[in-house]
């Protein structure tokens, strides 16, 4: 049968069974047939730089969150590159950052709709290891971006700035914002996320130089990249310690909602806050003395650049593999180790810049 006969059998199983069961059936693909540690694209072939641009394809996009005005411009990015190659684009999703399971079945749902290549940012390292595996023994090619799985669940990560950068700059901007002495606090997205929690390990390796030896860590608390709970972690930071000098909040809405918290309270001005936000939401508290400076890169770019490398995947111009270039727009890209595709440099912005962007 060929691959394609296949996978119209699979979904047609899939829709008069349970989901979950027909994958695995369909595709057996079991942990111990995937190399653990090595990226699949062994199993990709050979990369053809001169390959034509397929068009028609369908790319699935699956954010961790879809109600999340980040992901929102991230994915209209990606929307736009592929109407601009000539390819269509879906956005599937959970509205909350802590479904991990949601993510799982909205995996196996693109699967069943026999997409081209899906780009997903995961809430949880390995949780979607074994449907994007399935996902791939389909010939589906997966990227990640944003948050990254497992280096072997998935074709390519878009990662959008060196993690080690984001990590440690966001200490070294907040360490001098509070004269290098103090009590600090993280507040992060959910308690899983690949994405922070690779920051954080960077921001101990950096909080462990000697320059910071009176700056103290109390606490990493967890906002679940939900409005509500990130505001009233913020609240209870403040009540447990009530001497706290600074916040580093990794996560567009945990900074958002802190910088709210903040600045209606009595710590304005007086509790430093930094972090990853968008311009647009941090505008006012730049303005009105809360945040003095934070960083980001382009959503809107990732998801082009998610795009684009869904699109040369599926085209067979790469297979993901280290060394590999390809272009996306007027740029070359080469994969970096374990298939990591670098986005650029993040931007800080302050007030004297902020007003020069929007999104
Ligand atoms: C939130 C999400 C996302 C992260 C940004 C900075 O929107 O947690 O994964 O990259 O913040």
């Amino acid at each position: 049968m060929r691959k394609s006969s296949i996978r119209r059998a699979c979904a047609a199983v899939a829709t008069v069974s349970s989901l979950a069961l027909a994958v695995t059936a369909c595709g057996g693909t079991t942990k111990s047939d995937v190399k653990s540690g090595s990226s699949s694209n062994a199993a990709a072939g050979t990369a053809d730089p001169n390959a034509a641009t397929k068009k028609g394809l369908t790319v699935g996009f699956l954010p961790k969150q879809v109600n999340n005005p980040y992901f929102t411009s991230a994915d209209k990015g990606g929307e736009a590159a592929l109407k601009e190659l000539g390819s269509s684009y879906k956005e599937v999703g959970p509205s909350s950052a802590t479904d991990t399971s949601g993510q799982v079945s909205y995996v196996n749902t693109l699967t069943q709709q026999q997409v081209d290549a899906m780009a997903v940012s995961a809430q949880d390292p390995g949780a979607l290891c074994t449907a994007l595996k399935q996902a791939m023994s389909n010939g589906i090619k997966v990227v990640t971006y944003d948050s990254d799985t497992t280096a072997d669940c998935r074709n390519a990560f878009i990662s959008q700035a060196s993690a080690e950068d984001l990590g440690r700059t966001e200490v070294q901007l907040l360490a001098k914002q509070i004269g290098y002495k103090g009590q600090i606090a993280i507040l992060s997205a959910a308690q899983t996320a690949t994405n922070q929690n690779t920051w954080i390990d960077y921001m101990k390796k950096e909080l462990a130089l000697p320059k910071y030896k009176d700056v103290k860590l109390v606490k990493v608390a967890y906002g679940n990249d939900d409005a509500q709970q990130s505001f009233q972690q913020t609240q209870g930071l403040l009540q447990e310690y009530p001497n706290l000098k600074g916040i580093i909040s990794p996560t567009t809405v945990g900074i958002k909602a802190a910088a709210q918290y903040l600045s209606g309270s009595k710590y304005k001005g007086k509790v430093e806050l930094t972090g990853l936000g968008t311009p647009n939401d941090m505008r006012k508290y730049v303005k009105n003395g809360t945040v003095s400076a934070f960083e980001l890169w382009d959503p809107a770019k990732l998801g082009d650049l998610a795009a684009r490398t869904a699109v040369a995947l599926a085209s067979g111009q790469i297979t993901g593999k280290e060394g590999e270039t390809f272009k996306a727009g007027s740029t070359s890209y080469t994969i970096g180790k374990d298939g990591v595709i670098s986005l650029g440099k993040p931007t800080v912005f302050n007030a004297s810049n902020i007003d020069s962007f929007n999104f």
